[in-house]
Order: C-alpha cells, then sequence, then structure tokens
C-alpha cells in the first residue's frame, strides 16, 4: 500500500487521478487543511445470488463491467437489449476496501462523498448501515466519521434492480394511479419509470433501448477536516440597470465543523476588480454570500454568431485564521437574458423570446438527448464531436431534454466557449409523477444542487420544469376521468411550481423559469398552470409533430412563437448499422428493422412520406437497397426538417391571421444513444446525417428561402444579424433536368434588409415557366441565392422544386465518377466529382472513416464539383477512395 501525500493548490479544478487495486488508499491533502482518499478505481461486483462476480471500474455502471470483463458483448448488438434484460432486474452489490492513515483518521470529520449512485441503493461502511440513495441526480455525503478503522475498512453499496423498485414503489401508491404504467410495447421498455428518480430514458424511449443501468456513475471520494471543506461555489454576474454597472454574485457553500474566522478574496485581475470580505462561521452547513463590483466595462457574453463568447477568470481566495487557505478559479462571463413575453400588434396572444444583452436572438438548434444508454462511457470526445458539429451547422441553441440526464460539466464549460445558448429542462418527461413526502425531498435536494452547479455557466439561458407534463394533462394522454382531474393538477403544480419553480426562484435570479415545454407561459399560469391547450401557437412554445400530411405542405404547420420541438425520423447510415447487424438484417422488412424502431409505425411512416416525392429503391442487389433505403429516409428527413425551418425563420417577422413572430427552432434532436431509427442529426459515433449537413445551410446567418404561395415564388432574405443592415438581391435561375445550363435568370431589386425576414422576390410561377420558354414544372427547378448590389454572392444556395422530383422529366442517371486528393495535409482531401447529367441530393459516404464534407446531400448542376473532406483522423487519399460511396436520388431506381 503506498500512501502518498500531495499538497495540491485547489483540488476542486484537478481532475482526481484513477487507482489500480481495490486497496490503494492515496491521500490528497488540498488546502483548507482538508484530505481526501479518492475510491475511484477497481471494485469488486456481485449478482444477488453470488453466481457473477467480477471486478468493475467505479464510475462505472454494471453493463460495463461485464461488457469489459467479457462477461456479455456488445449489448447494442442486434437483439442484445433483450437478451440482457436479466442484468436490470437482479440487484448488484460493489465492494471496495481501503485503509486510512491514522494521522488523517484523527481528523475531527470524516465524509463519504458519492457524486451520483444510480440509483436505488443501500450503503454500509464495516458492516454498518451509513445511508441509502433513491436518486441518481443528487450527490450523497454521508458522514463517517464514527465507523471507521485503522485497519482495512470494508465499504460496499448494494443497488437494487431499478425496475423492481419502480413497480414495489408504484404498487404501493394505492390510491389512484400516477400514469403511464408501461412504455408502449413498441418500445420494449420496463414500467413505471416515473416512480424513480433515473433517466427516464433508461427504461426505454421512443428513439431508445431500455437499459436501466445500475452502478455508481460518478465519483467517489472520502475527505477528512479538523475546521471546514468548501461543498461548492457559484457566480452569478448581475446587471445592476440604475448605476449601470456589473457586478458579479459569489457563493461559497461550506460545511463547518468547528466555527472559525477568515477573510475572502476575490478577483478579476483582467478587470481590475477585488475586494475582500470577512467570513465568520458556526459549525453546519451554510450560504456565504460576497459581492464583487465591477467598476470597469466588460466585454459581454454573445451566443454563437452574435458576437464574441468573452470569459473572465475570477479567483476566490479564502484564509482562515488558523493559516489554512483554499483557493479557486472559476470561469465568469457577463451577459443578461430575459425571456419576452408581451403583446404584440395585431395578434391575440403574447410574444415568447429570448433577449440576450437587450437584443432579440433567434434560437437556431435542436434538442439533446443522452449520448449513451451507458453515461460512464461518455467520454470528453464524444461531447465535444456533438458539440462542435452543433456549431458547425450554425446552431446557437440546445435543449437539454428532461427524459435524460443533467449533463456532465465539461458539456456546459464547451456550451459557454461555443456561445450554445442551453435550454434546460429538469428530468420528467411525458408522464405524470407521484408527490409523496420522499419523492417531493429527494426531488428538492435534486434541483438545489443542480441549480448550484449549473447557474455559473452563462450558456445556460432558461430552466425549464419538464417535457410535456403539462400537455399531458390538458390534452389528456392517460384518459383520465374529468372528475379526478383536479387531483392530477394540484400534484403538478405541487411539483414544478410549488416545490421546482419556488427553490430555482430562490437560487438563482440571473435566467427565466418557465414550467414546462411546451407551454403558454404567462398564460398557462393565468390559467392554473394547465393551460387549457398549451400548444396554442399564440403563446409560449410548441412541439409539433405529423408524419402523415405532406411535409411540403407548410400551411400545415403552426405558425408558432417557438418551435421548441418538431422532426422527422430516418435511419442512421449502413456503415453505423453495421458494426450491430448482420448480413440477414439489412432488409427494410428484417426483424432487426423493425425490433429497432421504437416509434409505432415509425418505419412505414418514413416510407409513406418519402415516396410522396421520391421513388422508392427498387435495386435487385438486397444490400444495394437496403443502403438505398436508408439513404431516401435521410433525404426525406432533411427536406421535411428544411422545410418547416424555414418556414420558422421567415415567419420571424410576419403576423398571418395572428401567428408568427417566431422566434426559435429547436428541432428533434441533435443526437443519438444508439444505432437506431431516430429523429437524429447526428448518428451515434458522430456520424452526419444530410439534415445536419443541411442544418449548416438552413441555419445560415444570412439566408434566402424560397416558397410557393398561391401559384407565386415568394423568396425571403433572413437575417440574424442586429448590427448590421444588408443590401441584396435575390438571384433566381431555373435549370432543367437534361442541361448544366441555366435555362433563365431574374434578379429582384435591391431591398436593404435588417434583423428578421424581408420578402425580396415575388413572381407567379406560371409567368416565370412561360417567361423561361422551355419550363415545365416537372422539367426545372428552381435555384437562388441572395448577392450584394455588386453581384457578390452572400448567402448559401439554395432551391425550390416546382414539382415533387419523383414527377421530373429528363432527370436522368448522372453516372458520377470521383477522384481523390491530397491537399498536404492528412486530414484534409479534395474529392472532385464529375457527372454526365445534372444530379439531386447527391450523397457523399465514407463508411467508418470519421469526419464530414464540407458539403454534402447537394444538387450537381454542373458537369464537375470539388467537396472538401475533412478526417478526424489522418487518413490517405486511397483509404477515402476504397470507402467512398457516392448516391443521387435518380440511382436508387
Ligand atoms: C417529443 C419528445 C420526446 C420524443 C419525441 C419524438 O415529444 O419530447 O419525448 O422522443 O417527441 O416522438
Amino acid at each position: 500500500m503506498n500512501h502518498v501525500v500531495w499538497s495540491l493548490a485547489c483540488f476542486y479544478l484537478l481532475a482526481v487521478p484513477f487507482l489500480d487495486s481495490a486497496f490503494a488508499s492515496e491521500v490528497k491533502s488540498s488546502n483548507l487543511g482538508v484530505d481526501i482518499i479518492s475510491l475511484n478505481g477497481k471494485w469488486q461486483l456481485l449478482n444477488s445470488n453470488s453466481s457473477v462476480s467480477l471486478s468493475a471500474e467505479v464510475p462505472g455502471c454494471v453493463h460495463t463491467a461485464l461488457q469489459r470483463q467479457g462477461f456479455i458483448s456488445d449489448p447494442y448488438y442486434r437483439f442484445n437489449d433483450l437478451a440482457y434484460r436479466w442484468i436490470s432486474l437482479d440487484n448488484w452489490t460493489y465492494t471496495t476496501s481501503f485503509t486510512v492513515p491514522t494521522h488523517v483518521r484523527e481528523k475531527g470529520k470524516a465524509v463519504l462523498v458519492f457524486e451520483g449512485v444510480d440509483t436505488v441503493s443501500t450503503i454500509s461502511l464495516n458492516g454498518v448501515t451509513i445511508g441509502k440513495t433513491d436518486n441518481m441526480f443528487r450527490r450523497y455525503d454521508f458522514e463517517v466519521t464514527e465507523f471507521l478503522k485503522d485497519e482495512e475498512n470494508i465499504l460496499q453499496v448494494w443497488i437494487m434492480s431499478a425496475v423492481t423498485y419502480a413497480s414495489q414503489r408504484s404498487h404501493a401508491h394505492t390510491e389512484y394511479r400516477v400514469p403511464p404504467d408501461c412504455p408502449p410495447p413498441v418500445q420494449k421498455g420496463e414500467c413505471h419509470v416515473n416512480f424513480i428518480r433515473k433517466a427516464q430514458s433508461s427504461f426505454s424511449w421512443d428513439w431508445g433501448p431500455s437499459f436501466p443501468t445500475l452502478g455508481i456513475w460518478k465519483e467517489v471520494r472520502l475527505e477528512f477536516f479538523n475546521t471546514l471543506r468548501v461543498l461548492s461555489y457559484t457566480t452569478s454576474p448581475k446587471y445592476d440597470s440604475e448605476h449601470s454597472s456589473w457586478n458579479v454574485e459569489v457563493e461559497l457553500f461550506i460545511d463547518v465543523f468547528v466555527a472559525t474566522k477568515g477573510l475572502v478574496h476575490l478577483s478579476i485581475p483582467l478587470l481590475q476588480s477585488e475586494a475582500e470580505f470577512q467570513l465568520s462561521l458556526t459549525p453546519g452547513q451554510s450560504k456565504n454570500s460576497f459581492v464583487l463590483q465591477i467598476n470597469q466595462s466588460v466585454s459581454l457574453w454573445w451566443p454563437f454568431g452574435h458576437g464574441e463568447q468573452a470569459l473572465y477568470d475570477l479567483t476566490i481566495d479564502v484564509k482562515l485564521e488558523g493559516g489554512e487557505t483554499f483557493s479557486a478559479e472559476q470561469m465568469v462571463a457577463f451577459r443578461t437574458v430575459e425571456l419576452v413575453q408581451e403583446p404584440i400588434p395585431s395578434s391575440p396572444g403574447l410574444s415568447f423570446y429570448f433577449r440576450i444583452n437587450g437584443k432579440p436572438v433567434f434560437l437556431k438548434g435542436s434538442n439533446w438527448i443522452p449520448a449513451h444508454a451507458f453515461q460512464d462511457q461518455v467520454t470528453t470526445d464524444m461531447i465535444t464531436i456533438l458539440l462542435r458539429s452543433a456549431q458547425k451547422a450554425n446552431m446557437n441553441a440546445l435543449r437539454v431534454w428532461g427524459g435524460g440526464v443533467y449533463e456532465q460539466d465539461i458539456f456546459y464549460s464547451l456550451c459557454d466557449m461555443y456561445g450554445i445558448m442551453i435550454w434546460q429542462d429538469f428530468m420528467f418527461a411525458c408522464a405524470l409523477y407521484p408527490t409523496e413526502k420522499d419523492f417531493i425531498q429527494t426531488v428538492r435536494e435534486e434541483v438545489t444542487q443542480q441549480v448550484r452547479r449549473l447557474k455559473s455557466h452563462p450558456s445556460v439561458v432558461i430552466w425549464s420544469g419538464n417535457n410535456e407534463n403539462e400537455a399531458a394533462i390538458a390534452t389528456d394522454w392517460f384518459n383520465i376521468p374529468v372528475a379526478e382531474r383536479p387531483l392530477y393538477v394540484k400534484d403538478y403544480v405541487n411539483l414544478y411550481v410549488e416545490n421546482i419553480r419556488d427553490i430555482v426562484l430562490q437560487e438563482d435570479s440571473t435566467r427565466p423559469f418557465l414550467v414546462s415545454s411546451p407551454t403558454n407561459g404567462v398564460e398557462s399560469e393565468k390559467e392554473g398552470w394547465v393551460a387549457k391547450d398549451p400548444y396554442d401557437p399564440h403563446y409560449g412554445d410548441t412541439h409539433y409533430y405529423n408524419y402523415y400530411n405532406d411535409c411540403w405542405d407548410w400551411t400545415a404547420f403552426p405558425r408558432t412563437r417557438f418551435a421548441s420541438e418538431y422532426g422527422f425520423q430516418s435511419w442512421p447510415s449502413f456503415s453505423t448499422l453495421s458494426k450491430v447487424s448482420q448480413s440477414t438484417d439489412w432488409d427494410f422488412s428484417s426483424n432487426f428493422s423493425a425490433h429497432r424502431q421504437h416509434h409505432a409505425d415509425g418505419n412505414q411512416q418514413m416510407l409513406k412520406q418519402a415516396e410522396l416525392h421520391y421513388i422508392l429503391p427498387n435495386s435487385t442487389d438486397p444490400v444495394q437497397r437496403y443502403r438505398d433505403t436508408i439513404y431516401v429516409t435521410q433525404v426525406m428527413q432533411a427536406q421535411c426538417v428544411k422545410i418547416q425551418t424555414e418556414f420558422y425563420r421567415h415567419s420571424r417577422s410576419e403576423i398571418v391571421e395572428g401567428e408568427g413572430h417566431t422566434m426559435g427552432t429547436l428541432y428533434w434532436q441533435l443526437n443519438d444513444i444508439w444505432q437506431g431509427p431516430s429523429w437524429s442529426s447526428v448518428e451515434f459515433g458522430g456520424k452526419w446525417k444530410m439534415l445536419h449537413y443541411w442544418a449548416t445551410d438552413f441555419y445560415a446567418p444570412l439566408l434566402s428561402v424560397g416558397v410557393e404561395d398561391k401559384g407565386d415564388l415568394l423568396i425571403y432574405a433572413i437575417s440574424d444579424s442586429h448590427s448590421e443592415q444588408h443590401s441584396v438581391k435575390a438571384k433566381v435561375k431555373l435549370y432543367s433536368w437534361s442541361s448544366f445550363s441555366a435555362v433563365c435568370s431574374l434578379e429582384s431589386n435591391v431591398t436593404t434588409i435588417k434583423a428578421g425576414s424581408t420578402l425580396v422576390f415575388q413572381h407567379p410561377i406560371s409567368a416565370l415557366l412561360t417567361q423561361c420558354g422551355n419550363c415545365t414544372r416537372r422539367s426545372c427547378i428552381a435555384v437562388f441565392h441572395l448577392s450584394s448590389p455588386e453581384g457578390q454572392m452572400i448567402s448559401p444556395h439554395n432551391h425550390i422544386f416546382l414539382s415533387s422530383p419523383r414527377y421530373a422529366e429528363g432527370l436522368k442517371k448522372p453516372n458520377i465518377t470521383f477522384t481523390v486528393n491530397g491537399t498536404g495535409d492528412a486530414q484534409s482531401f479534395f474529392v472532385t466529382l464529375h457527372c454526365t447529367f445534372p444530379a439531386v441530393y447527391v450523397w457523399l459516404d465514407v463508411d467508418d472513416i470519421p469526419g464530414h464534407f464540407d458539403v454534402n446531400g447537394f444538387l450537381m448542376l454542373s458537369k464537375k464539383a470539388t467537396v472538401i473532406f475533412g478526417a478526424w483522423r489522418p487518413t490517405t487519399a486511397d483509404e477515402i477512395t476504397a470507402n467512398l460511396h457516392i448516391t443521387s436520388l435518380r440511382d436508387v431506381y
């Protein structure tokens, strides 16, 4: 055993090293005289009848341990989610042992800290029960001073099956039912997840498997101290409009063993701001607040696309009268956020938009779900790839959806750096919830901890109580008899308003709180927190899904104030699927294809929607047909989400029959939890679907959008920028499917546009076609972009079909060939394409070579085009050549 005593400047900022041996007890002596022994590393793991025994990493979970030790294969492979159900139905015990050097054990107080246990556990030390857990979203601190021994200590964490626990809790709730009981059978999931404070999607979702994990999913450590320890700290910049100046409120949460006094010194060197405060502490846990005045002008933090993300270092130094010191550094950013809900002229209802630093900002983004069913396997790299991908697609916002987890710290730190605004749900989704005392109590602790953990991040711009639970009551998802409804509304108000909202308002005055999504916001509040119609487009945000309607028909979309969810499914690429399937699965009607689909009728919905506009693949080679079908679902998804998003972006400045002023689009969903069909634009593993490529265009800061309205072609110029005005003209060309040269060209007058959308071009399509001579709706396509008055292109190319491509006349197989050439950089390559006829939705897929193209899924209206592939690891032109598949719409039939 190796006892190393380290002296660290600030233990809170350093990663705790991994231990190899269960018996190693390394002590870190940080400042304030707190000694820390990390209990991360290898533990022993045992199932309930001791038939399975193995070693397991902490942090980790049972599934990960079983897989790493070879007891099971990849849980995502084929039907393994069903085959491995036994794991979650069993109870498991984690055991470790450690020693504590005498001089450390002799300290006045010892606390065992679990940063996260998944979920229901009983913890014992040397045979004595020292605590229980029931909430994976909480940190638990147990005092263990009395229970430690000089010799070897045995720590055991008995974890109960989450499925059994949820079922028991639900059966114990006898007065009335708390629906839903079980997920729909197509999800192949477990029941009563609403009775356990655990990722709600872990019992299955309509895009994900049922893996009700068990484990110790975050760090474990012992803390020893004589005087006190710092539990956590927060920093909240606040703007004082009366004095037109900023200050930063710093909170220190301290656990005091022995009364003491000291000094707290705060400083932001870059702003030459500092101050010193007296600290007087009595035993117990306390919150200590200090306000640092900033006497200089600051650079503001802006969402991506609106300015810099200025971040400052704030230093916290604590010096106690006994000489012990503590210091920490925390990032601070200055920005204000308001959620504006006020009357709009000539429209019933209220606005709903975010004002950041006094400017209205249109939120462009998507919804975030857990990046893995086994959260211990989520790496910083995975999060970075996803967030970078979001930013590369010109997103400035993500909603951390309420059926998953509060994300890890690095997620929010990266969002701070990238300028991605976070709409943060609390973790409740698509269900009603119990309100027994212990449930409310554990939720209160969860909410308090999470708000304190996350509130220092400028990226978090709003808290939201739950996902779709107001709508679930209002539109009666669970067939609740009218007479019983008040009971459920009362529980709803109790949980989200009287508890969660109450805590958030106490803990954080720097960002708005919304009770649900979708909601009518202040109108819902007026109606007793459950509005008659939470989907009312005149108020708040909406979620809208319609798979059966033709998605090209924009008149069906609600012209909402804020679209926080909408979307369409697609299948991930063949290379992603082939990792979890075998050749007998590669057919759209295979058992595997049905098994992987967790949304009722999902596979049929995709094909039906696709078939409205595209001819479905008919290759006689089954694998080719499978690949082509995947492609067509991605085409359909990209086109549908494009049309809907563009509709919302141009609705920004419009009020049509009282609806409009749309100020946000968060499509469902950014990422995936496994390799299966879903609404995501990025596959599990990070590969971009066609939708993600298209998002870079439909989320461009300056954009032209084409719409057909009553026979006219309308082109809108859309700008996000409130600082710049642009003089633009729309340049429109018609191309025929049978030739590479434009049939005719038109351009609009020069118009000056500012933030919002402006109609810059209007022309009857029939006149356009006549004018162009050789064109019909079926033989031509309109392409357009914005240019400066001098003719310089200033927005991405866009296009509008004048009839469905399935009826396109003259569209021939394009015979695309390619060559790959290096750029001199092993991570960047030119791919040059040649075609013999114009091609639609040209799609390049390099299977497993990680990276993405600069454009993809594009129209090829010239004989030659060059795109760039940016690899995420070194590769070669040969490797790309060997793996590149090129498909266009005309190639699949
Ligand atoms: C919304 C979400 C999720 C779901 C998605 C697709 O309702 O909140 O619950 O995955 O739709 O059905």
